[in-house]
């Protein structure tokens, strides 16, 4: 049977890094075949765009290479790990996709999104996640975690105003996508998000159990 696509979203310093691991645990109690992975990355060629994308650099990129150089990593991905991983009926667990695409580049950039739904059609074909967690967190908190952890990537030297169309960006994408998304509160204390996250795994299970 085909595996189940989770994404895991959020502004920066959210706390998914920190959850990826809780979910990983939650995934082998369920004995399920699995992989962790993350965008832009996931392979050696993909990581190697990432580390072009968030290198802070003089030169200013601009919108339209950013956008490409995101799909670009996405499609290497998604041939080389994320398509024969469900395939093989593992669950591919991966630490931002193309909700990030539409939430930095879309709502942060102000890129047109039929122009990233077209690029989305390009690489990835009908492929959506499964279950999306969307940690939502007030800004500042975001980035003061992010900043107290390590120095800031390019995306992390925007300004703050960016980071409130991103965080607007994702919680419409919430709203448009009712059956896939769960936003959860992930300025509560650790214990508290970590439980948020299991009640929405759990759904998840009972549901992709139920249709069989
Ligand atoms: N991007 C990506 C795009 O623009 N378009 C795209 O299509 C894609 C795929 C990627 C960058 O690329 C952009 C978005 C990003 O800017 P990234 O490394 O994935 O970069 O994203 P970051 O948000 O930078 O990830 P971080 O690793 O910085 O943040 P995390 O993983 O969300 O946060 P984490 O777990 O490291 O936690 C940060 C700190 O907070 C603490 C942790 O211990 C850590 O110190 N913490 C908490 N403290 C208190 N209470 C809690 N509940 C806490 N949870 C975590």
């Amino acid at each position: 049977m085909r595996g189940k696509f989770i994404t895991i979203e959020g502004t920066e310093g959210v706390g998914k890094t920190t959850n990826i691991q809780f979910i990983q645990n939650w995934m082998q109690a369920k004995k399920l075949p699995f992989v962790a992975t993350r965008e832009p990355g996931g392979t050696p060629l993909a990581e190697q765009i990432r580390d072009l994308l968030l290198s802070p650099r003089d030169e200013l990129v601009c919108d339209t290479a950013e956008l490409l150089l995101m799909f670009a990593g996405r499609a290497q991905h998604l041939h080389q790990v994320i398509e024969p991983s469900l395939e093989e009926g593992a669950w591919v667990l991966c630490d931002r996709f193309t909700d990030a695409t539409y939430a930095y580049q879309g709502a942060g950039r102000n890129m047109r999104d039929d122009l990233i739904a077209e690029l989305e059609m390009i690489v990835q074909g009908s492929l959506r996640p499964d279950l999306t967690l969307i940690l939502d967190i007030p800004v500042e908190l975001g980035l003061k975690r992010a900043s107290d952890r390590s120095e800031p990537d390019r995306f992390e030297l925007e300004q703050t105003e960016f980071f409130e169309l991103v965080r607007n960006g994702y919680l419409k994408i919430a709203e448009q996508n009712p059956d896939r998304c769960v936003v959860i509160d992930a300025s509560q204390p650790l214990a508290d998000v970590q439980r948020d996250i299991n009640i929405a795994l759990e759904a998840f299970w009972f549901s992709s159990e139920e249709s069989g």
